[in-house]
């Protein structure tokens, strides 16, 4: 894909993520310059980003990765410089919400910290009326239910160390909008999804499952909070959201959501079903099973360690503004969305066998 230049300068941090793969793919299109920040790893973490990946000898590269982290800020204001951005997207964190409880100081610093020393790279290069800066915030900031659906004006109160974190970096953009007059926005994403999604998170844990069995190589499932409810929308659409929000004239905050909410347990009911298989369930709590109606087998259990020490139990989001403001809507559904994650790991199960037979 050739497009031609547009002469602007992204810089996007976590773009080995989910979200930074559909963030980059759609900038590129756009004819931006995309800068992305990865991490030392020492094993490959680029796979997201393959087909895109560009040689760093070409004459011209439209897509450069840097090394960096979010818990450094000398290397985050020295990319900052180098590459002068018209428009930061800060998607880099710890995004897990269960290894937040477990990794909570590292988490703050990296996702409240990290979001501020961002920021000031911003102000220390006097980079504040040129750089545009998008702040991944999250519907996790709901926590405790106060009102359904969420919105921009529903209070918050996180319920993770993950959620007090992103908590912290929400009102330091909000801070950093109104005392320095940064074009600064926070997305306050509801779930997303995709065949790119981190495999520990609920839906591509049962995707990949729901794969393995199918094909013979897993027996069971194990889940902890069946009951617990979200609103899954896809991730390609919500990167096209972030982007809306720094073509604005005003810097705000906004929510992208589907505003459509479904318990896992029905997530796992459909994801089985697009392989012909029908769960039939029975039990409660931790007792609760999904048996296979055609062979009477088990094949979901609830294990108690997925549990968290405090949960979100329902998320459903109301994107009224973004529709109104931005234009953005969400076109899958998540039954097409689910659908299109079991075909995908379909596949990608059946490769990993093969690789691992040969
Ligand atoms: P992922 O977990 O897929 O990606 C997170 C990215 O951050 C990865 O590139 C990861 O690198 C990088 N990262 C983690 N820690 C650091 C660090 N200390 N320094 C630099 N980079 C780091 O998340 P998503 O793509 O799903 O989400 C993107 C952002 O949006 C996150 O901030 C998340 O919290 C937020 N969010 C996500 C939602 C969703 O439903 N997906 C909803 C609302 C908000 P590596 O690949 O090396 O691990
Ligand atoms: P979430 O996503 O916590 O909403 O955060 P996750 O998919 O991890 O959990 C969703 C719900 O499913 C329940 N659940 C399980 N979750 C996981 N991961 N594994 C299990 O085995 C399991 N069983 C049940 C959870 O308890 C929860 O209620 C995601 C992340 O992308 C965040 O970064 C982002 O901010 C929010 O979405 C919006």
């Amino acid at each position: 894909m050739t497009v031609n230049s547009n002469g602007k300068v992204a810089l996007i941090t976590g773009v080995t993520g989910q979200d930074g793969a559909y963030l980059s793919e759609l900038l590129l299109s756009k004819g931006y310059t995309v800068h992305g920040v990865k991490r030392r790893s020492s094993s490959f973490n680029t796979g997201r980003l393959e087909h895109i990946y560009q040689d760093p000898h070409e004459a011209d590269p439209r897509f450069v990765l840097h090394y960096g982290d979010m818990t450094d800020s000398t290397n985050l204001i020295r990319i900052v410089q180098q590459t002068q951005p018209d428009e930061i997207y800060n998607l880099a964190a710890q995004s897990h919400v269960q290894v937040s409880f477990e990794t909570p100081e590292y988490t703050s610093n990296a996702d409240a910290t990290g979001t501020l020393r961002l920021l000031e790279a911003i102000r220390i290069l006097g980079l504040e009326k040129k750089t545009k800066f998008y702040q991944a915030s999250t519907s996790e900031l709901y926590g405790l239910v106060q009102e359904v659906p969420q919105s921009e004006k529903t209070p918050f109160y996180p319920r993770s160390p993950y959620a007090a974190a992103k908590l912290y970096g929400y009102w330091i953009v909000v801070n950093y909008r109104e005392a320095y007059g940064i074009h600064a926005s926070n997305g306050i994403l509801f779930n997303h999804e995709s065949p790119l999604r981190g495999e520990t998170f609920v839906t591509r844990k049962i995707t990949r499952a729901v794969a393995s069995i199918k094909q013979g190589f897993q027996d069971k499932l194990y889940l902890g909070n069946l009951d617990a409810k979200r609103d899954w929308g896809h991730a390609r659409e919500y990167v096209r959201g972030m982007w809306l929000m720094l073509q604005q004239e005003e810097a705000d905050d906004y929510v992208l959501a589907t505003g459509e909410t479904t318990m896992v347990r029905d997530f796992v009911g459909k994801a089985f079903s697009e392989v012909g298989i029908t769960i039939n369930w029975s039990g409660e709590g931790v007792d609760e099973k999904g048996t296979c109606a055609e062979t009477g087998k088990v094949l979901v259990e609830v294990d108690p360690r997925y549990f968290r020490p405090t949960e979100v139990e329902l998320l459903i989001g109301d994107p009224t503004k973004a529709k109104e403001k931005l234009g953005w809507v969400h076109e899958t559904k998540w039954e097409q969305l689910c659908a299109e994650m079991v075909a995908a790991d379909m596949i990608n199960v059946a490769k990993e066998q093969r690789r691992n037979a040969e």
